[in-house]
């Protein structure tokens, strides 16, 4: 095992500079994400808090990270679990508070144990906290009780407890426009991505069940260098893949079919978030391909469409636009593009954004609206491209031969200077592209 944090502790120490200006006279305070019980002792798989990872590198559970800027010298201070040998046989390695000081490049680490102790002295001189409320119940009362300590110290103050911010919003914002460095890690995260799509198209044929696609999918996402998914991986065949967010991937694949798979790997804690449809046995019928088509030519038409100085918004309605077009191209839907569009009954084909920002998480952080109004792209910003059509199989308005297809077409895109990237091109979609991966497998 390397010992830590990923890429080495210079870039969480960048990161952290940036946010020490920020928070000028404040105390900013985040906790390691909690372990989740999965059933009895049996834990589900642990995986850091995005934004703790994102500043410290440290991927231990029960951590505090406390950034004081309050300090003369700006502190980095790590609040960590002690070694435990016992604990250490049956759970695994812990850095404890040596080990901690040694590579992550704290200023200071203490146990955890004596946070409410330190964290009190800690808090003298701040003009507020920086910390996310609401998100864990004990973690709260541990913060607000400290609080409440610290302003009955003060004494006869008038005052009240110090001002909260919210911790994750302000990293968020930080996260939201990603360095040279991290659209590297990034890039690789999709690319690891399309070879996993690509290697679930080429496995795909008639009698198999959705979790084994799922299993040949993930399994090449990991066998090239991805430790775990960036979301739970959603494979439905024929009808399931009109329930946007199917989790249940336990039926089996039919001749006839088509198939809707949205997965993306992970790779240096950067998420891919690839969905492609396609038929289980390698050749479009004729309606299958009008749906398809319908959505590939709004889904690239959408691609060509992001440049800096456009918005989110902007992208949404033009998507939308175009499926509506082609809904209408299609036979899909009747009547006038602006009315269809006024009225939003595209919604019950199209019932989803167009986008959602991507990076460390799949639905990554920083804000969609600055004082109310939709944000303007700029460069380094990640998002998804992905419009879809949805036709519900007991759906008497629609025509029969489209009742029970559900077509989503996701790619990953980087705004650039003059318009945007695609990251995960490599993942065909191509009509003819598809029909020669499918079922062949190497
Ligand atoms: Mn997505």
């Amino acid at each position: 095992m390397e010992l830590g944090p990923f890429g080495g502790v210079e870039v969480y120490k960048q990161r952290r500079q940036k946010l020490f200006e920020k928070i000028k006279s404040g105390v900013f305070v985040l906790y390691a994400h909690p372990e989740q019980i999965r059933n009895n002792d049996v834990h589900h798989p642990y995986r850091q808090d995005s934004t703790l990872h994102y500043l410290t590198g440290f991927p231990e559970p029960e951590g505090i990270c406390v950034l004081t800027a309050n300090t003369t010298t700006p502190q980095f201070i790590l609040f960590v679990r002690r070694r435990d040998p016992t604990r250490e046989l049956w759970d695994g390695f812990r850095y404890g508070v040596e080990g901690t000081g040694k590579y992550f490049g704290a200023d200071k680490v203490y146990p955890i144990d004596e946070f409410d102790k330190v964290f009190l002295d800690l808090l003298k001189g701040a003009e507020k906290i920086y910390y996310r409320l609401n998100e864990n119940h004990e973690h709260d009362q541990q913060i607000l009780g400290l609080l409440e300590k610290h302003k009955v110290s003060q004494g006869r103050s008038n005052r009240g407890p110090l001002d909260i911010c919210d911790s994750k919003q302000i990293v968020g914002e930080m996260r939201l426009i990603k360095s040279a460095y991290e659209q590297e890690l990034h890039r690789k995260a999709c690319d690891i991505s399309a070879e996993g799509h690509l290697a679930a198209m080429r496995a795909t044929k008639p009698g198999l069940w959705e979790y084994q696609i799922q299993a040949i999918c993930e399994m090449e996402f990991r066998m090239r260098g991805s430790e775990r998914l960036g979301y739970g991986s959603i494979v439905g065949t024929g009808a399931n893949a009109t329930v946007l967010h199917y989790i249940f991937n336990n039926d089996q694949l039919k001749d006839g079919q088509m198939l809707l798979i949205d997965a993306g790997a992970e790779y240096g804690y950067f998420s891919g978030d690839i969905t492609r449809s396609y038929p289980v046995n390698g050749k479009f019928t004729r309606s299958q391909r009008r749906i398809y088509e319908a959505v590939l030519k709004a889904q690239k038409a959408t691609v060509d469409f992001v440049k800096p100085g456009k918005r989110l918004a902007d992208v949404h309605k033009f998507a939308t636009e175009r499926i509506i077009e082609q809904m209408l191209e299609i036979g899909l839907m009747k009547g006038d593009a602006k009315k269809i569009y006024d009225d939003k009954s595209h919604a019950k084909y199209f019932p989803h954004g167009t986008s959602h920002w991507l990076g460390m998480d799949v639905h990554d952080s920083g804000y969609y609206q600055i004082n109310g109004e939709p944000r303007i792209l700029e460069p380094g910003m990640c998002f998804s491209v992905e419009p879809g059509l949805y036709v519900p199989a007991d759906d008497k308005e629609a025509p029969s031969e489209f009742r029970g297809i559900g077509i989503r077409i996701e790619d990953d895109v980087y705004v650039t200077e003059k318009g945007c990237e695609n990251l995960t091109i490599k993942a065909p979609k191509e009509v003819e592209e598809l029909e020669e991966v499918i079922g062949r497998v190497r």
